[in-house]
């Protein structure tokens, strides 16, 4: 942990500590206890100071540090890293600059993005604190046949990390989106690096929107986007989503290294947005109209229409609701 984060830690102790008693832990002089307690006023941490008692803290910031994210996360390789930052204009962005230089699993965190992006060129709104902007920078040993599984895994591990912390499970809308109540809470963006028939790279790239309320949204957004505020009511703490979400995503991964994607395909099929229900699809070259019907063993969706099925594989599946 940073040098920061573990004066967070020694301050939240209850009691007031001594500057003389923290300088003597960290191993620094106190004038350097006092810079680091100014650093941690700057980044939004309430701190109070008396004279012979010492320094108390009083509260924490909602930010997403990575010291805060990173305590009590275990995993060993989600997120050992946190790449964090205040405003960039794309997570997914950053991350493939980083890419070559960074460990995998390393997470680019940011408050806001200023040019959040979605698939085939759509923006992502990324307001500031309002929700989790982040891309996870991956090296897996997949073909890139498997990357549709891949996509779903991302959404698996977020449906299973809100239903741990809030304790309602959103459903997955093939083939990048959590959706509950009709509205799209997530959405996933990965983008691949490699050579032909290599994935060098993979950056998995998530927004989710948790703190906003209906009216923060564009109203372009206003009849489909929703938050997790908006579903249970109440603020959600940013940070303890976001530890669980990370060791979702290592569980989920590690278990399609050992034992492939079925676990994650049949949590696909019983928490689903998509199938059983009228949908209308967009594979880049055709829009037409049909009923999502199954989720083959490879991660694509098979529509019917007209009693024929066709495979699905990228593309836009929009389900018809009765609004
Ligand atoms: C996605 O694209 O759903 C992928 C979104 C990925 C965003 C993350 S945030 C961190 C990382 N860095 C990035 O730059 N991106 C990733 P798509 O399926 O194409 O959906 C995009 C569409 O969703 C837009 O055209 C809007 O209609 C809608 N949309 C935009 N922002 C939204 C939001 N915050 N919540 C719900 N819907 C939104």
């Amino acid at each position: 942990m940073s040098e920061l984060g573990t004066l967070v830690d020694l301050l939240d102790r209850g009691a007031f500590v001594s500057g003389e008693d923290l300088a003597a832990r960290l191993g620094v002089s106190r004038t350097m206890v006092w810079k680091q307690i100014k650093a941690l006023r700057e980044l939004g941490y309430k701190i109070s100071a008396h004279p012979r008692r010492g320094y108390h803290l009083v509260s924490r910031p909602d930010k997403l540090y990575p010291w805060e994210v990173a305590k009590g996360l275990a995993n060993r390789l989600i997120g050992r890293t946190i790449e964090y930052f205040d405003e960039l204009p794309s997570t997914n962005q950053r991350a493939k600059e980083l890419l070559n230089t960074v460990a995998e699993g390393t997470v680019v965190l940011a408050e806001t993005q200023t040019a959040g992006r979605g698939r085939l060129g759509r923006s992502w709104f990324s307001p500031p604190g309002a929700g989790i902007w982040l891309s996870i920078i991956m090296r897996p040993p997949f073909s890139p046949f498997e990357l549709p599984k891949l996509n779903l895994l991302a959404v698996v591990a977020l449906s299973r990390a809100v239903k741990d912390v809030l304790d309602f499970r959103p459903l997955v809308k093939w083939p990048n989106d959590l959706y509950y109540q009709e509205r799209k809470i997530s959405g996933i963006l990965t983008e691949v690096s490699g050579e032909l028939g290599r994935m060098e790279h993979v950056i998995v790239g998530v927004g989710i929107n948790v703190n906003q309320r209906l009216t923060d949204f564009p109203p372009d957004l206003r009849g489909k986007a929703g938050s997790l505020r908006m579903v249970t009511g109440r603020f959600v703490e940013r940070k303890e989503l976001l530890r669980k979400y990370l060791q979702c995503f290592e569980e989920e991964y590690f278990h399609a290294l050992e034992h492939g994607f079925d676990h994650c395909l049949a949590y696909c099929r019983q928490y689903t947005a998509t199938l059983g229900r009228p949908v209308e699809v967009d594979d880049g070259r055709n829009i037409y109209r049909g009923e999502a019907v199954a989720i083959a063993d490879d991660g694509a969706l098979v529509i019917e229409r007209d009693g024929q099925r066709s495979r699905v594989v990228a593309g836009d599946v929009q389900p018809i609701f009765d609004r």
